[in-house]
């Protein structure tokens, strides 16, 4: 990969979000950017999240744990925006250190962080149940309930593991609140309160308070490198609600998830994938049920990294890039997965939804509206190469050219690098 001397800003933190309905990338862009960070922080989601990152020949996947942890020079903190199993923090960690990643004083955790317990996880399955054919199509991993028990005040955190008595006291109240709503679904109370005892030993020595430790790094203009997890149109109030994930995803997120102000904010990179995934229940204007679907599902391996369920594909839809740059003001874009199209002879781009013949000004919140619409394409000739090689702009087939440039120009944002391959060094870097 040609880079440049610095990809990051030491006035304040680089921020990487997703920005359409995740799986765009993110972990990938994280890992090349990390090699001169400092720190790497995510702010919100948590093992819902799935990043996979191919470097050196290995396959990582990361789900809580932040992506920047490769590089042997970036430390990594999970923020207070987070929401945290305990058991899956540590079996990441198990499995990283399998693959050889040294993880010892590298990862911190925030006291303000909200648990995930494995009640959680359950009420998670009984509410997809209780939906029934308009089901979120959730990962079950107790994300919802677990920022449901934190908007309700009844949540507990990770400083609540320092006394575990009291800590015995607030779950048992939590537990039977759930019971309570949902029914008396099988769990030992008092033998998971026993494994929290124990958790809480090894927990220690990760936890920090994550609001000094972050304006430690800002007051000594460190690298800051902040990772999103899940995407833009899965964020709890800009999404396809309800289709979304129960966080802040967009750069709201960021500040609120970190404890940092806005302005210390001073870059913010998209990752937006050249074609478009969705992975769940909702609505995807571009979606492909056909053998152009497959054949995105098929080459650009399209299987859940969490879950393994297939991901949804259709076309680029620069309607939602739009609207997803309006939310989050992307300073510059990470344009992934160019590699998927080479086959395709031609492409489709949506560039309008129209209403009764009109275009809609943007996004629409109500998804009864966006229903009705009709997908106003652009279709731009394919290029029918090979592209995994490229490694400068000028490598790439006019084609291929073209279609970064349309998207460019409609965006009126600059892509700064584009991928074209899984490998960390299948990058086109343009700056
Ligand atoms: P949840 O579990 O409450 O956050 O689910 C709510 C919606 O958010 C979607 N969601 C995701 N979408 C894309 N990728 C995610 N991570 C995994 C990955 C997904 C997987 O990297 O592949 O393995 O299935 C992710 N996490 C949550 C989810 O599908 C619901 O639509
Ligand atoms: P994230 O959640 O945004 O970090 O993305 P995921 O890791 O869940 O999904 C992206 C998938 O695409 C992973 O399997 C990556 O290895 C892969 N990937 C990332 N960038 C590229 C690219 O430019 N080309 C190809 N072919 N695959 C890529
Ligand atoms: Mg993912």
């Amino acid at each position: 990969m040609s880079s440049s001397s610095s990809n990051l800003s030491t006035k304040g933190a680089t921020v990487v979000l997703g920005s359409q309905w995740g799986d765009e990338g993110k972990g990938k862009l994280v890992d090349v950017l990390a090699h001169e960070a400092d720190i790497c922080a995510r702010c919100a989601g948590g093992n819902n999240a799935g990043h996979t990152i191919v470097a050196n020949g290995v396959k990582y996947n990361f789900h809580l744990i932040p992506s920047g942890l490769i590089n042997p020079n970036c430390i990594s903190l999970i923020g207070s925006g987070v929401v945290i199993h305990v058991p899956s923090f540590f079996d990441e960690l198990e499995k990283l250190e399998e693959k050889g990643l040294k993880v010892a004083n590298r990862v911190f955790i925030s006291d303000r962080a909200h648990l995930v317990f494995d009640f959680h996880q359950i009420v998670d399955g009984l509410k997809e149940v209780e939906l029934g054919g308009a089901s979120i199509g959730t990962t079950k991993k107790g994300i919802g309930p677990a920022y449901s028990s934190k908007a309700s005040r009844s949540g507990l955190r990770v400083h609540h593991l320092s006394n575990i008595e009291v800590f015995a006291k607030h779950f048992r109240q939590l537990v039977t609140n759930r019971i309570k709503r949902y029914g008396n679904f099988e769990y030992d109370v008092e033998a998971e309160i026993e494994r929290y005892k124990n958790l809480a030993v090894r927990l220690k020595p990760y936890v920090v308070d994550s609001v000094v430790f972050m304006h430690k790094f800002i007051n000594l203009n460190k690298k800051i490198l902040v990772e999103g997890a899940n995407a833009l149109m899965l964020d709890l109030d800009f999404g396809t609600y309800p289709f979304v994930t129960s966080s802040n995803t967009t750069v709201g997120g960021v500040i609120t998830g970190l404890g940092i102000p806005p302005s210390k904010i001073d870059k913010v990179i998209g990752v937006a994938k050249a074609y478009t995934t969705r992975v769940g229940a909702g609505p995807f204007p571009t979606e492909l049920l056909d053998e152009t679907g497959e054949y995105l599902q098929k080459f650009g391996v399209e299987i859940g990294t969490t879950t393994r369920r297939l991901r949804r594909c259709g076309w680029l839809d620069l309607v939602v890039l739009k609207y997803s740059t309006m939310i989050n003001g992307y300073t510059s874009l990470n344009l992934t997965k160019l590699d998927v199209l080479d086959q395709l002879p031609e492409l489709k781009v949506a560039t309008a939804y129209l209403l009764d013949g009109k275009p809609l000004e943007s996004f629409p919140a109500d998804l009864d509206i966006l229903e009705k619409v009709t997908v106003q394409y652009k279709t731009l000739p394919g290029w029918k190469i090979d592209i995994s090689k490229c490694r400068r702009l000028s490598d790439l087939p006019e084609n291929a050219r073209n279609y970064v440039k349309m998207i460019e120009d409609y965006l009126n944002v600059p892509i700064e690098w584009i991928g074209v391959g899984v490998r960390r060094e299948d990058m086109i870097c343009l700056n």
